[in-house]
């Protein structure tokens, strides 16, 4: 946790939003009718949480990522959409302007960031590569003072609604051909697609983002030309341990409904779920712990590759398994699509699928092992 910033005020600005913009409307994020994520983002502005990690010159709150998590983790307890839209706003949408961005770039974009303005989201993503990031075939070409962007992103969360996209694109052939770069969503070529229809997380939105022939000035490649795939990794690094901390919101969330279940079923719980609430609850646990480990070894400046891909992989495979069980504990009310446990059920999944899928976490762990 950040040591010059008032954490006991955070903590309650925290818990502010999420009982006043997050519980309430839940049920309608659930349905896909809740407010579009830019309004999220406003109302997290409002309560000094649309730049969390930001530094107060922009006007952010200046915390830790020890304090970032247990924000994503307090709204997801929540709702899930919520945590998803905020978690890439404030992650891989500011973060890597906050890391590679110059004084330039961070002056222009940032103040409108974490005043909830803006909604920033990542395009990395390609239908043709999928997992293969370094596959990506969206180009841009110099052509004097700007780059001339051409291409398509897939499964974009924030797409349609976001104002300001961070796209890499190719510069040069393989991963060292990748570069960066601010796109505003209003520049003449960005177009984007209607939101997907998913299995959950109905509440935030997800697209594609078509850039045809936009012009991006040279002053908003992020870092210098080539060093984009470095840029996106890095930044899916720390991602991944919000979404970690998402997972276990989820969980935990999962959990309470399955408790008072439970509690409704005989005083003091029924003891036939005591071995599945505790099984719930030990995951939960040591899925929180491995979020902050992570976390703590961002804020003090480590490389956390292995250390996020860990969390990232066993908090979200621990969510679905206790969404799982509340389902199986909260039966047979949650057989009702819109059951609290079904919803987390739903939801829960997607956790394995973004920001790397589970088997590409696999993928960094086992090289890592192997490694020389
Ligand atoms: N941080 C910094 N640099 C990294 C990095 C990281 N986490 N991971 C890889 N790199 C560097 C490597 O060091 C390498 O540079 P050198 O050639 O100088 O050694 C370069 O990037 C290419 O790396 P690598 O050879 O490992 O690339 P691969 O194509 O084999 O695999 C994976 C990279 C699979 C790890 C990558 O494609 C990946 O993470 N894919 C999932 C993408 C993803 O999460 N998508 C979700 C999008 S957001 S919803």
């Amino acid at each position: 946790m950040s040591t010059d910033i008032d954490q006991a005020g955070l903590a309650a600005r925290i818990t502010g939003f999420v009982d006043a913009v997050v519980t309430p409307i839940a049920p309608t994020m659930a349905r896909g009718a809740g407010p579009s994520p830019k309004r999220i983002v406003e109302a997290a502005g409002e309560a000094g949480l649309a730049g969390i990690l930001t530094p107060p010159a922009f006007g952010g709150a200046g915390a830790s990522h020890s304090d970032f998590i247990e924000f994503i983790e307090a709204v997801a307890r929540a709702d899930a959409s919520c945590a998803v839209i905020l978690d890439v706003h404030l992650s891989v949408g500011t973060e890597p302007l906050l890391v590679f961005g110059n004084n330039d770039q961070k002056s222009r974009y940032l103040r409108r960031l974490a005043a909830g303005e803006w909604l920033a989201a990542f395009a990395l993503t390609e239908a043709a590569g999928g997992s293969d990031a370094v596959a990506l075939r969206t180009r841009a070409v110099r052509d004097g003072d700007s780059y001339l962007l051409d291409g398509a992103k897939a499964f974009i969360t924030g797409a349609g609604d976001a104002d300001l996209y961070i796209v890499m694109a190719r510069t040069g052939d393989g991963p060292h051909g990748v570069s960066a770069f601010l796109v505003e969503a209003a520049w003449p070529g960005v177009t984007t697609g209607m939101p997907l229809s998913k299995m959950g997380l109905h509440g935030s939105w997800t697209g594609e983002l078509v850039l045809d022939g936009v012009r991006v000035p040279a002053a908003n490649r992020l870092g210098d030309e080539g060093m984009g795939f470095t840029v996106a990794m890095s930044a899916l690094d720390s991602g991944r341990v919000g979404i970690s901390a998402q997972a276990v919101g989820i969980a935990q969330g999962a959990l309470d409904a399955a408790v008072e279940a439970s509690r409704r079923r005989g005083e003091g719980g029924s003891a036939t779920d005591m071995p599945a609430l505790a099984d719930m609850e030990v995951r939960t646990s040591a899925a929180r712990q491995l979020t902050r480990y992570a976390a703590a070894l961002v804020d003090a400046g480590e490389r956390v590759t292995l250390d996020a891909a860990i969390a990232k992989l066993y908090s979200t495979d621990t969510c679905v398994a206790v969404a799982q069980s509340a389902v199986d504990l909260c039966a047979p009310e949650s057989g009702a699509d819109d059951h609290s446990a079904a919803v987390r059920f739903r939801d829960a999944k997607a956790c394995q699928i973004y920001e790397g899928t589970n088997q590409i976490q696999r993928v960094v762990i086992a090289r890592h092992l192997l490694r020389d």
